[in-house]
């Protein structure tokens, strides 16, 4: 039985990827590394502070793996969409796509983050890209940093805790917005801001086990501030542009407390605080909200601000909110059980499947999510990312069979129609992803998302040859009758 969903006839539908996971050509055009792409090479006990690994240099870190391994790893290479931009940009248009969320490589731009000009190459690979996008009719929404600040940043510097990070982030912004304006309507300062404290690839000093808990804390805060102050300059800047717009970018997880015991309930809404609405609340109201001070207070965490950070905040908020979903958790005082998987693991929800990765699929949380968010903050909101990653291989006829993707999407479609109903603004949505990219969480090529197939494996190896999977066509006949 189909279902007819209502949808604004102006709703921007798409698909959205980052330069990290499917560009390649990591050492082109003058391309340097970025912390991201390299830390699988990095001795896991460097890895939590990435500023002591300033003795060796990319080339060796890249030599050493070569001559070890003699494999290929896949976030260097993507999906060579460097290369292959004009064939993906056609396909996206070929599915009814009518907007495409990609990042920019920092370390094309400004490969160390500290030279005075751009690099001409990169931005030149960008008009081209954004060229190819106005050709096919899409609109373009840019993540500015999408988890990759050049390696150097944070060898020389040591990352976002050190304020003229603040100062390069936005010699790179302003270069972009001042080199593109006229072609991107939609800008993303970081890609999930509140997720970043878990990454010292980022920059961000959160997960350094050698420090103590208090420690992290206060530095995880302080990196963010200064990202938060960075992200401020560009707003500040942007507003130059008429007819550009910036939205902010969080990871949101629809939580629910494990039962109706009140301390449970409570433990879920100051979970909910910290690690959600403190994000949203920042970056829309320019203030750190009243239940951040008492936590603040409590865990000794003591953020170090100029003078003119506070003003800088309060007059430069955003202008639309988006989010990426992917699952729901439950919360409980004590600990609760976790479900099986990678990265992400969340509190089991017994009327709930999980995918293989243990992210458990909640259609109608991100109905529940989109209510709270507009019933919160009264800004339009865009769904940056939702997906699904599966295990999969092309059969005889070079396709896949993906049903339960399209299953997938359906409901999640039916739920943001359900919520337009509702009152919520919801603009656009763009899927993770239109197109098999490597995984961001496991670096790999075989945990894959997307509409299109893309035939390299975990190694690199393969034609790099695209192919549709079963769900490209069912969303392309979506975008012309809107029926699940
Ligand atoms: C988000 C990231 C993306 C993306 C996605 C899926 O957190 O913004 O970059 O990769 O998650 O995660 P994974 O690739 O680990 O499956």
């Amino acid at each position: 039985m189909t279902k007819k969903l209502e949808f604004p006839s102006n709703f921007l539908w798409g698909g959205a990827t980052a330069a990290s996971q499917i560009e390649g050509a990591y050492n082109v055009d003058g391309k340097s590394l970025s912390a991201i792409e390299m830390i699988p090479f990095i001795e896991l006990k460097d890895r939590k502070d990435l500023s002591q690994t300033r003795k060796l240099t990319t080339q060796d870190l890249l030599d050493s793996i070569e001559n070890k391994k003699g494999l290929h790893y896949p976030k260097r290479f993507g999906i060579d969409f460097y290369h292959k931009y004009k064939e993906d940009i056609a396909l996206f248009k070929e599915a009814g796509m009518k907007v495409f969320r990609m990042s920019v490589a920092w370390t094309r731009i400004f490969p160390n983050g500290d030279e005075t000009e751009p690099n001409r190459k990169g931005l030149e690979f960008y008009k081209n890209v954004f060229e190819e996008c106005k050709k096919q009719g899409l609109e373009i929404m840019v993540t500015i940093n999408h988890f990759d600040m050049p390696f150097s940043i944070i060898q020389k510097y040591g990352g976002w805790k050190n304020r003229q990070v603040i100062d390069m982030y936005f010699k790179y912004s302003k270069t972009l917005i001042d080199e593109f304006h006229s072609y991107v309507r939609y800008w993303l300062p970081f890609n999930e801001i509140n997720l970043g404290v878990l990454f010292s690839a980022m920059g961000l000093e959160g997960n350094n086990e050698e420090k103590s808990l208090a420690e992290r804390l206060a530095g995880t805060y302080q990196d963010l501030h200064n990202q938060f102050v960075a992200q401020a300059k560009f707003i500040e800047y942007s507003k130059k542009f008429s007819n550009t717009k910036v939205g902010c970018m969080v990871a949101d997880t629809t939580t629910y407390a494990i039962d109706c015991n009140p301390v449970n309930v409570l433990e879920n809404q100051r979970k909910e605080q910290m690690k959600k609405f403190f994000y949203y609340d920042v970056m829309t109201k320019g203030e750190y909200p009243s239940y951040s001070k008492r936590y603040f207070k409590e865990n000794g965490i003591n953020i170090v601000k100029e003078k003119t950070d506070d003003e800088l905040l309060k007059n430069n908020t955003v202008e639309f909110l988006s989010f990426s979903y992917y699952m729901s958790s439950t919360i409980a005082k004590e600990e609760v059980e976790l479900t099986e998987g990678n990265l992400m693991k969340m509190g089991k929800n017994p009327f709930l499947v999980a995918t293989e990765w243990g992210w458990q699929i909640d259609p109608i949380g991100l109905r529940y999510c989109l209510n709270q968010l507009w019933d919160r903050y009264h800004l339009p909101l865009f769904i940056s990312e939702n997906g699904m990653g599966v295990l999969e291989t092309l059969n005889e006829n070079n396709t896949v069979d993906d049903d339960y993707r399209i299953e997938y999407l359906s409901r999640h479609f039916e739920q943001m129609s359900e919520a337009i109903k509702d009152g919520v603004n919801l603009f656009g949505y763009t899927m993770w992803t239109p197109i098999d990219v490597v995984s961001a969480g496991s670096n790999e090529m075989s945990k894959r998302y997307g509409l299109i197939f893309v035939d390299y494996d975990d190694y690199h190896r393969g034609t790099g040859n695209r192919f549709k999977k079963k769900s490209f066509t069912w969303f392309q006949n979506f975008m012309k009758t809107s029926e699940v």
